[in-house]
């Protein structure tokens, strides 16, 4: 196999409502579409999820295109490839930038299982034929619209409920969602917003029967959250500190978290996810399918992770009408009565709608096997 021309494909999108975090506030998203075209005439699609700013991880859309147009795609166009693990090879000496390699990966793999004429989930060793979806709830000044929003959630039959969660925003926020709510299943984010002082305030929310507190500390840190889930009997997700199955290893063999939530742009791609997932798995850990606020290409591929058999929690993998007015992709991404059917036709099972995505294009750029590698 042999890649002749990728598309980069900047695509923005409307937010349905604004989506808040410890950190920022967002009314739109702009994704890069990467289009891979093989030697023989195969396409297959991938998206890079990357937030437009640096602030959940240091990469951010511009960084995604600077590396795909200038190294990834430069490193990989032309040469020979049989599976994946021989294309990241071709791309093994760039360092990071796990959202931007993940966006051509996700595309190769979609271009892999579409020439052999089988789905992702199959071609990645899913099981299930639906996966069970959860919803993440941004940070809202107003409780009362809060618990709005959770309501309406839970009657469409999302199986789950996260809060994000900040300084100011958390006890008693948590306490009032599980007065109304005792029965959900509930968990929390942080997104790194807090440090080991705060170590009384988070063992408060012990009290509230959370399925787990997402990364409570610092993005990059694992020995803290060792010293915080010695203190917690909430388990401990680690998000933003995992890159890759060494990383989850480290993190499991100092138990700086019971669970993970695995994000196929946070690893780089759909075969490290694989690999976490595998690792966790053979050693009992849970795993979740955690998202980027994905358009239906990464969506579809986070639905296709969410097929193997270690994924026992419900993900934050949600319809993408939770986000987007129309998606990329026909059928779109939907859940029903909260759980998201795994497609059984090619590939990612979701075909993207080519004028939809040209008429949402704001930048694009082809490289094809003639360019000089950088
Ligand atoms: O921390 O999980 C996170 C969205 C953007 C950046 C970070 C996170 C999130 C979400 C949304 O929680 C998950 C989704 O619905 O895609
Ligand atoms: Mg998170």
């Amino acid at each position: 196999m042999q890649l002749r021309r990728i598309d980069l494909k900047l695509v923005r999108l409307p937010l349905v409502r604004p989506f808040r975090t410890s950190s920022h506030v967002k009314d739109h998203l702009a994704h890069i579409l990467v289009r891979v075209e093989s030697d023989d005439g195969l396409v297959g699609w991938g998206e890079c999820a990357s937030p437009s700013d640096p602030y959940y991880c240091p990469e951010t859309t511009e960084t995604c295109w600077h590396i795909l147009r200038d190294f990834l795609g430069p490193l990989v166009l032309g040469k020979d490839w049989e599976t994946i693990d021989d294309l990241t090879a071709l791309y093994r000496l760039v360092k990071g930038n796990n959202f931007a390699k993940a966006g051509l990966e996700m595309a190769c793999c979609d271009l892999i299982a579409r020439s052999q004429g089988i789905s992702l989930a199959r071609f990645i060793g899913g099981v299930r034929p639906k996966i069970a979806s959860g919803v993440s709830l941004g940070i809202e000044d107003d409780l009362t619209a809060l618990l709005d929003t959770i309501e309406r959630h839970l009657s469409a039959g999302y199986k789950r409920i996260k809060l994000k969660i900040g300084p100011g925003r958390d006890v008693e926020v948590v306490r009032e969602v599980r007065r109304v709510y005792p029965g959900i299943l509930l968990q929390v984010d942080a997104n790194s917003a807090y440090t080991l002082d705060d170590i009384d305030m988070l063992r408060r929310l012990d009290e509230f029967d959370l399925l787990l507190i997402e990364q409570p500390l610092a993005h990059d840190d694992i020995i803290d959250h060792a010293k915080l889930q010695a203190a917690l009997r909430t388990p401990v997700c680690l998000d933003e500190s995992i890159h890759s199955v060494d990383d989850a290893r480290k993190a499991i063999e100092l138990d700086a978290c019971r669970v993970i939530n695995i994000k196929v742009s946070r690893v780089g791609g759909l075969m490290e996810a694989r690999r976490i997932h595998d690792y966790c798995f053979t050693r009992g850990v849970p795993v979740w399918c955690g998202g980027m606020h994905e358009f239906g290409i990464g969506r579809a591929a986070n639905v296709a992770l969410s097929s193997l058999p270690g994924f026992v929690f419900p993900g934050d993998v949600s319809g993408s009408d939770k986000y987007y007015l129309q998606d990329v992709v026909d059928p779109p991404v939907l859940a029903f009565d909260g759980d998201v059917p795994v497609p059984t036709g090619p590939g990612l099972g979701h075909e993207p709608v080519e004028e939809f995505i040209i008429a949402n294009t704001r930048r694009e750029v082809t490289l094809d096997a003639g360019e000089v590698v950088v």
